[in-house]
């Protein structure tokens, strides 16, 4: 930071001062205009030779008559064809890595569509990066050593955990990796080590201030609330402050893009900062593929910069949201506004990925099960429930209760083994649920986002 800045900012009234974050890596968060495209270019070069690697790129380019070559330019990335989810699936399990496996040094996993789920690999490159841009995330809201870090999230093949411990450490904060359940223990943990900063869902954020509540702990050490892996609104964030008496930030991530960390509020909340010398971003009608312009609502796309073992170029997030005009207080380019939706079927449920194709495939897979299901989701004690109507066929249905128990047992087994969450299956009598003309519509989701 020039000299001259600081003394300009020192006379700033309070609510312009709040701009003045702590940057990781000031160069590139500050990264701006002729600059910043230099080195998106640059990167952008350097990915599609790294894609270029892969069998897809290859064939995709050859079919669509591309040049590697003539992709030099930001604006060159509109003739490359765009990649989608389901381009993962069908290249389960390394079809998308562009190094030897063994330089892959940890793997990831997130829902697919179907049975498989998509595979994500990382060199030590790539975790590097990935934990640099969770240490520019902590920074930027105001965390530094000293603070104390409960970590509330899976740490197995999701990306949350993982991802978030190592960037925190990075910044030198002291990481209690907790991960989930047991909210008794989780609470009496923030007390008794002075946690002065949470990482969880949102929905699960405001199940533990409940509890909390009922066990009236003092969580006064408390003062930042990071929340992300699912959709959440502002009165979500009002009432998760005035019940953990904490500032809530934002954080947006998608596993196939590293992970969390992908963007993320500053201290003024208003809009995401995505890293733009990491990531590429258009934002597009989904349904022709048009880009919008700024300000228009679209499905995110995303062109990894950095990534080594499993680069991408136009990755369609499903997420829709719209570019914000430069010009945030904390002086950092690029936001994107808070997530409003998806544009294909996928629900996130307490901060899991699933597809309604997922729950089709689990349940026509069993010959007792008929071919109408339906599948309603609830918020109920602030957590999503997942249930499930499903109609037997008529044979079965007249046979012996204790079958059926049997049966609902087995169901719900294999959809936890399937979507890695629980549900409720309500067995019912053939010809009971609903029939579609047109396109079924076989989800009802009755959680108010708020
Ligand atoms: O959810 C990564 C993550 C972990 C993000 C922890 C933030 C915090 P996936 O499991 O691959 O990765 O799910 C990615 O979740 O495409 C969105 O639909 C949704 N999502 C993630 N963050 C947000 C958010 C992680 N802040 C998918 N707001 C994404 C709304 C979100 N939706």
């Amino acid at each position: 930071m020039l000299q001259s800045d600081k003394v300009f900012w020192l006379f700033l009234p309070n609510t312009m001062t709040r701009g003045m974050t702590q940057y990781w890596d000031e160069s590139m968060e500050r990264l701006n205009g002729p600059d910043l495209k230099e080195i998106q270019e640059k990167r952008l070069r350097n990915t599609v030779i790294q894609a270029m690697k892969i069998g897809y790129y290859q064939k995709k380019f050859k079919e669509s008559g591309i040049k590697p070559e003539s992709i030099k330019k930001i604006d060159d990335i509109t003739k490359v064809p765009f990649t989608m989810k389901k381009d993962l699936r069908e290249s389960y399990p390394f079809g998308f890595i562009a190094v030897p496996i063994s330089d892959v040094i940890r793997i990831h996993t997130t829902s697919g569509t179907t049975g498989k789920p998509t595979v994500v690999g990382y060199t030590k490159k790539d975790l590097d990066n990935w934990a640099g841009l969770i240490a520019r995330n902590l920074t930027m809201i105001g965390l530094k050593k000293g603070d104390v870090f409960q970590n509330m999230v899976n740490y197995g093949m999701f990306t949350g955990g993982l991802g978030f411990h190592y960037g925190a450490e990075l910044c030198g904060l002291t990481v209690i990796p907790s991960a989930t359940g047991n909210t008794k223990r989780q609470i009496e943990m923030i007390h008794d080590f002075s946690v002065t900063a949470i990482h969880c869902t949102p929905s699960y954020a405001l199940h533990l201030s409940e509890v909390a509540e009922e066990e009236k702990t003092d969580l006064s050490s408390l003062k930042t609330g990071i929340f992300g892996a699912e959709p959440w609104s502002e009165t979500m964030r009002k009432e998760l402050e005035d019940a953990l008496g904490i500032t809530a930030f934002d954080s947006y991530g998608l596993s196939e893009l590293y992970g969390p960390g992908v963007a993320f509020e500053c201290e003024e909340r208003d809009g995401l900062h995505i890293w733009h010398d990491s990531y590429l971003v258009e934002i597009i009608d989904s349904k022709t593929g048009e880009q919008c312009t700024d300000g228009e609502r679209g499905e995110l796309v995303v062109t990894p910069l950095v990534k080594e073992a499993m680069p991408l170029l136009r990755y369609r997030t499903g997420d829709v949201t719209m570019k914000i005009e430069d010009g945030c207080l904390c002086r950092r380019a690029g936001r994107i506004e808070r997530i409003t939706g998806r544009s294909d079927d996928m629900l996130v449920i307490r901060g899991i990925n699933v597809f309604p194709s997922q729950i089709e495939h689990v349940l026509l897979s069993r010959p007792e099960v008929g071919n109408q299901f339906m599948v309603y989701v609830d918020r109920i004690n602030h957590l999503d429930e997942l249930t499930i109507e499903v109609e037997v066929n008529r044979e079965f249905f007249s046979g012996e209760l204790h079958d059926l128990a049997n049966l609902q047992n087995k169901l719900v087994k294999t959809l936890h083994d399937a979507l890695e969450i629980r549900t409720k299956v309500k067995l019912v009598e053939p010809g009971s649920l609903p029939r579609f003309e047109g396109k079924a519509k076989r989800v009802i989701d009755r959680r108010e986002i708020y």
